[in-house]
Order: structure tokens, then sequence, then C-alpha cells
């Protein structure tokens, strides 16, 4: 059976073989992500980042485990895991140790943990996590967790591929950590102080408070956000306090801060409502649709571009071209100028130092 097939029938060693020719950028792969992305656009891709060690990895291992293992009523959705860069190792759970029975997750079928390491992508890293995230959702996938650590480029286009970013901060961060936080909290749909069992975390969930409020400013925007996990009665407080209007009708979402101890288990069941809540909101106000558009016309746009590039190389005069090099070297004609010269044929009228 064609690869495409098998994953779509739910074979995991498949699907794992799939994963590598995308990691690997190799034909094999792109032929069958052709044949799979019609049943893309599915999942809820989730994002997760935040500086080294603020508990991630735990955190996504006790959002899998309640969704595998929802609450009376409610439908065991299958989650997938990808950990792009992991500095430590994903164990499948090791982390928590006996606390939660991770074997349970690392043998439940509906599960699938892949890690990624930089070096392994050679078609760059965010369009290698944006291949597996899509034959993840082809094959039925609910929920797509994604893994980065830091807050640089990569993490951002990474957070661009999610329909809801988790941003991750923990009590103890030293001041370096603390500059770094502004720049990823621009991406964060949901904040999550973790490590709430750890003294300082009341402070820390303060401290983004006060950087969330200076990104909304609007004072009734503020009974509105940066609730702790003590203060919710309910998950369903969670739904009903996200979001407010900004009195032109439109619905805003202001992000929420949840805290946790994910290696006690706590806030998790709040975490996993505020995400939901996120995914309601997605869907309700047409948000949803618009970011799937969005990535779907990034991703495009950088196809395009790779697709010109070679046209343009494949019918290049190479000798022509050295020469307008050379020229662009010299300072006697501009980066635009060589531009135009090597895309259109034309000669600049006059060259910087007239010397054309
Ligand atoms: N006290 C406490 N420790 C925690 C908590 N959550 C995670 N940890 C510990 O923090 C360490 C890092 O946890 P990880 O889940 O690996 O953190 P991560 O953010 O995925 O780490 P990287 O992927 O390496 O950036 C581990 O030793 C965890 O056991 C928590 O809520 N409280
Ligand atoms: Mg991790």
């Amino acid at each position: 059976m064609k690869m495409a097939n098998s994953v779509l029938a739910g074979d995991r060693l498949s699907l794992s073989r799939l994963l590598t020719q995308i990691e690997n950028n190799t034909s094999e792969g792109r032929q069958a992500m052709d044949e799979l992305f019609a049943y893309t656009g599915r999942a809820h891709l989730i994002g997760v980042t935040g500086a080294p060690g603020t508990g991630k990895s735990s955190l996504v291992n006790r959002l899998a485990y309640h969704f595998r293992n929802p609450p009376e009523g409610k439908p065991s959705a299958r989650v997938a895991i990808v950990a792009v860069d992991p500095t430590s190792p994903f164990t499948g759970g090791a982390v928590l140790g006996d606390r939660i029975r991770m074997r349970d997750l690392a043998g439940d079928s509906g599960v699938f943990i892949r890690s990624m390491a930089t070096r392994g992508a050679l078609g760059g890293l965010a369009s290698a996590t944006s291949g597996l995230v899509e034959v993840f959702d082809a094959a039925g996938y609910d929920l797509i967790f994604i893994e980065t650590v830091g807050a640089g480029q990569v993490e951002v286009d990474i957070a661009r591929l999610a329909q809801t970013t988790l941003v991750v901060d923990a009590p103890g961060l030293g001041d370096d950590v603390q500059a770094i936080k502004a720049g990823i909290l621009e991406i964060a749909d949901i904040l999550v102080v973790n490590k709430a069992d750890r003294p300082g975390a009341a402070q820390t969930v303060r401290a983004l408070r006060q950087m969330l409020n200076l990104a909304h400013p609007a004072p009734k925007v503020f009974p509105h956000h940066g609730w702790m996990l003590n203060e919710l009665e309910s998950s369903t407080q969670v739904a009903a306090q996200q979001t407010l209007s900004d009195g032109s009708g439109e619905e805003l979402w202001i992000p929420p801060i949840v805290s946790t101890a994910a290696t006690e288990g706590e806030g998790i069941v709040e975490l996993a409502a505020a995400l939901e809540s996120h995914r309601n909101y997605l869907s309700r106000t047409g948000e949803g649709l618009m970011r799937d558009r969005a990535r779907l016309v990034a991703g495009l746009e950088g196809r395009i571009r790779d697709l010109l590039m070679k046209r343009w190389q494949a019918g290049a005069d190479w000798e022509a071209v050295e020469a307008v090099i050379d020229r662009l070297a010299g300072r006697s004609i501009t980066p635009a100028q060589a531009v135009e010269m090597l895309l259109d044929g034309n000669t600049p009228e006059v060259g910087p130092g007239g010397s054309v």
C-alpha cells in the first residue's frame, strides 16, 4: 500500500517512516504530503513555548493524559506531540516519575510523540515542523502539541503554525529570561505560570499581569485576566471570563494567566478548559479560519519564492550574472540596479558614480 494510504489507515510504522521522510525533505515525503493535504485542517494545533526548563514537556504530558482520559461524558481525543529541538530529551513522561503512570501514555496508541533536532530538518525547521503537523492532522490526531524552546524567530515562525499558543513561565528565572519574555508574550494566547508549588509563583503571575496590562491598556480589561488557579471556582468560569467586547461589537481575546504545578497535576483541568475556550473563540469569531488562511498563505509565499528562484536560476546566463556581480562588487552599480539588470535585462542609465 502507498505510504499515504497506510498513514490514513492508522498504521503507526508508516506514520513514523513518513515523518522521517518529511524531516529529510525527500521527494517521496513530499508526494505523500500532497496526497494527504485534503485530509488536513481538522486538528487543533497548540504551540507550547517558553524558556528552557519551565516545564513545557511536563505540562504537555499532563495535558495529553487529560485529553486521553477526559472527565465522564467527553470523548477521548487522539494526541500528537512534536518536540522541536528539545534541550532535554522528551522521555515520554519519565520526568514525571511515578506520580502519573506515564506508561499509560507511552503505551497508548492514541498518543504519538516525536522529537525533532534542528540539525535533522533539512528543508528548514519551520517548514519541517509544518510538514510533521500536517501529517499528524491527516492521520486523524485531534490535538497536536508543538513544543519549542526560547523566543527566537524560529519559535515565532512555529507559533504561526499553531492556532493556540501557550507561553510557559516559571518562578525563579533570571533577568535575561525576563527580557526574552517580552518578545514571546506577543504570541501568547494563554500564559501559564508553571511550578506554582515553588516560592515566587505569585510574584511571577503579578509580573506577567503587569506586562499584559501594558499590552492591553484598556482599564475595563483589568479584571478579566490574571486570575490564578485558586481564584477559579470551576473550569466553566474560565470559559466565561476570557473574552470581552472592545465596544465595536468585536470580540477580543485577552490571554488568561493559568497557574499550574505540572509535577503535581495542579491546574491541568483549568489549563485544558482555557485551551478549549480559545478553540471555541477561534471558531465562534472566524478567527480560526483567518489564522488557517494566513498559515496557508505564508506557506504559499515561501513556495512561490522558491519556485521563482529556481526558474530564474535555470534560465540564467551565468556569464552575464558574473559580470553584473563584478560591477556590483566594484560599486559601479547598486544592488537595486543589479536586480533590474538580472531580472529584466535592463541596463541602468547612470551608476552611483556616473560610471555605468
Ligand atoms: N517543582 C516543580 N518542578 C517542575 C514542575 N514542572 C516541571 N518541573 C521540573 O522541571 C524540570 C524541567 O521540566 P520539563 O518538563 O522537562 O521542562 P521543559 O520546559 O520541557 O524543558 P526543556 O524542554 O528542556 O526546555 C524537570 O525536572 C521537571 O520535573 C512543577 O510544576 N513544579
Ligand atoms: Mg521539554
